[in-house]
């Protein structure tokens, strides 16, 4: 019984130790995190049991009709962070513009960025969903944090994390140290770690893509995904399986436990693809990145891209490195 127990606070701390100047700050914008996530994930498990599931009749910021946990979620993400004194700004996938902080509340260095509930078309199925999280340091000075704040290059993030509700609720985070996996015990409402230094497996497993829109996509993508099939006569290669979850947190999770990539790229009806820059793609990069994986819009990497505006969408390919690296050739190739 010499195996320790160690929870995601106490992780946390042992992780501020490596930075002697650390004022605790962001130990405790993690901790505020942690707590949101415990919040969302136990409205999600009563979501069959009592009257959240339906539409709430409001329409988000990119049109679609939000769901009544995606406004918990995201209401639960604003209150527990507004208060703290530790951010400057933050911005949701569910608001169309940056959330200031108010200055009475005082005017922190952090900034914070989320999508409260991502996978929200599977809330009312019972299939994993996740919250995704992004902190960077505000690169404005003085006062209330502002939309440059809010665009930074991925290259820059501090930390970046996700939750994902799932058979159980887990939560992942790096801070640019290895990425570590966190199980939450419902019983002692802790997060307790479970899968420490997460590092995609060489070998992969699964490609991960919704194949039902493959009459849009460009040459490329289909050729590419061809040879994930092992049907390319040019570059035979074994067969990988497909497994397509449509959260995604949930399909970029298995991929990362167990090898693979999810893409979804762009076509010629989103000409952008369809996931956020800011909200889903840049984080899942960067702890692709801390695991030995990689992240690419199709023909560079996600972290390289100067974001322009805030709900701006792009392609996406993530997962084992060499596999990203083949979709970028694939389309280099054939895509003009
Ligand atoms: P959803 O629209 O259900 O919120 O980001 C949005 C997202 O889900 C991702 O989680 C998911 O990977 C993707 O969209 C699914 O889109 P498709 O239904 O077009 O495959």
């Amino acid at each position: 019984m010499d195996e320790q127990i160690i929870t995601i606070e106490r992780h946390i701390i042992e992780q501020q130790r490596r930075y002697p100047e650390a004022t605790g700050v962001f130990s405790n914008l993690m901790y505020d995190i942690a707590l949101a996530a415990k919040i969302i994930a136990r409205e999600t498990t009563r979501a069959g049991l009592v009257d959240v599931l339906g539409l709430a009749g409001k329409v988000n910021v990119q049109g679609e009709q939000q769901m009544k946990l995606d406004l918990f979620a995201n209401e639960t993400m604003i209150r527990m962070n507004s208060y703290t004194g530790r951010l400057a700004v933050m911005a949701s996938e569910e608001n169309e513009n940056i959330i200031p902080i108010p200055e009475e509340y005082g005017i922190g260095k952090y900034v914070l960025i989320f999508d409260p509930l991502d996978g929200s078309s599977n809330i009312d199925v019972n299939v994993s969903i996740g919250t995704i999280f992004v902190v960077y340091r505000r690169v404005s000075t003085g006062g209330m944090g502002t939309l440059e704040d809010c665009l930074q290059k991925g290259r820059h993030l501090v930390a970046a994390g996700y939750v994902v509700y799932g058979s159980s609720t887990m939560m992942v985070y790096t801070t640019g140290h290895g990425v570590h996996g966190f199980t939450l015990d419902p019983g002692v409402g802790e997060f307790l770690l479970s899968h420490q230094d997460i590092r995609i497996p060489a070998g992969p497993k699964y490609y991960s893509v919704n194949q039902g829109y493959e009459q849009y996509w460009s040459t490329g993508v289909r050729r590419f995904t061809r040879w994930l099939q092992g049907m390319d006569q040019e570059f035979p290669r074994k067969p990988l399986s497909s497994r397509y979850i449509g959260s995604l947190v949930a399909d970029f999770h298995r991929n990362l436990l167990d090898g693979g990539i999810f893409y979804y790229p762009a076509d010629t009806r989103k000409h952008r693809g369809k996931l956020r820059l800011v909200y889903e793609a840049v984080p899942l990069a960067f702890i692709a990145e801390q695991a030995g994986g990689y992240a690419s819009d199709g023909r560079c990497n996600i972290l390289d891209v100067q974001p322009e505006s805030l709900h701006q969408r792009t392609p996406l390919f993530i997962g084992n490195r060499e596999l990203v690296e083949r979709a970028e050739e694939f389309i280099s190739r054939y895509d003009v």
